[in-house]
């Protein structure tokens, strides 16, 4: 399935397919999509995924399993009588992937090698399956910079652990650095959907991504702590100045590598504790359950809406 429109450096084609900026994928007979066990040889992924619209991404196989059901119901989706979902990447035993009409719901895992690994593959995916403006919107976890648990918070602009706004990463011996741009348009969409009524707040602005998640977010209770109380809360209120509001461990990449391959994409988050006030994740696990439905609800709200005035 080696496709005849010549390469060049522009990201999509003119009817808004997913382009590749690599001229070596255009020269393989097969692409083998190893961490999702999908092959462009071995599925067709045309009639497979030809009518995505919404990639969902969240770390854990559960949550975005649990998503995939309560979009399905918030769509009106119908599965055929006394069937369930597969979870279509289960033999990979790395990722977790479901589809629900147009929405796929993939776990990342934790970091951004783990996210950034199923970006590289899911970017392909979208080429081989031919899907057109594909959004791509990460549902996640993060700690609130000033924020109390259950806080929703949409992502402004990226941040890495330097608030730097790039992705760096070294590639054949140079640290390469790409801008950790969000859409803006899609941002103001989804924070347009947050109710007056909704019994929590939803807000915007800089979220920090780190590589660990102990020492890395200024945790005073990992295996290792080489700083004093008074450091960290230094550095948070550092951070607060600067305009971050929340802290994970995937955005950079999720924004830079979406960005790179022109894919419009946002990032949700529920804070689960504020980190001005302690480090250990405490609430008891059905308050956790009930906040992060909340990004999903609102990530719902704007897929139905979509899905409504098309
Ligand atoms: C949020 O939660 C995870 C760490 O607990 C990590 O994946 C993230 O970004
Ligand atoms: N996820 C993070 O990365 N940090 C937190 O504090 C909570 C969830």
């Amino acid at each position: 399935d080696v496709d005849k429109r010549e390469y060049d450096n522009a990201v999509r084609y003119r009817d808004g397919a997913v382009k590749l900026r690599n001229p070596n994928l255009y020269l393989l007979d097969q692409d083998i999509l190893y961490h999702l066990a999908l092959g462009s040889g071995s599925h067709d992924l045309v009639e497979m995924f030809g009518d995505v619209k919404f990639v969902c991404m969240g770390g854990t196989p559960k949550r975005m399993e649990q998503f995939a059901y309560y979009i399905m119901q918030e769509i009106g989706h119908k599965l055929p009588c006394g069937t369930t979902l597969l979870d279509i990447s289960q033999y990979s035993y790395r990722y977790s992937m479901f589809k629900v009409g147009p929405v796929l719901s993939i776990s990342h895992g934790m970091g951004i090698p783990s996210v950034g690994i199923l970006l590289h593959e899911v970017i392909k995916l979208m080429y081989h399956a031919k899907v057109r403006d594909p959004m791509f919107i990460r549902i996640g976890t993060c700690g609130g910079v000033g924020y109390e648990g259950g806080t929703v918070v949409i992502t402004e602009e990226a941040v890495d652990g330097m608030l730097k706004p790039y992705h760096e990463t070294p590639i054949l011996g140079k640290i390469v650095r790409r801008p950790a741009k969000m859409d803006k348009q899609l941002t103001k969409d989804l924070i347009a959907l947050a109710h007056p009524e909704d019994p929590y707040d939803t807000i915007v602005g800089k979220t920090m991504c780190t590589s660990d998640f102990y020492e890395g977010q200024g945790r005073l209770d990992g295996a290792f702590c080489d700083f004093s109380e008074q450091d960290k809360l230094d550095y948070l209120t550092k951070l607060q100045k600067a305009g971050v509001v929340n802290i994970e461990m995937e955005s950079t990449a999720f924004a830079a590598l979406t960005h790179h391959a022109g894919i419009s994409a946002a990032i949700v988050c529920v804070t689960l504790l504020d980190r001005l006030k302690g480090d250990q994740v405490m609430a008891p696990k059905e308050v956790l359950d009930e906040w992060q439905m909340r990004p999903q609800k609102l990530v719902s709200r704007f897929i139905t809406q979509y899905l409504q005035r098309k």
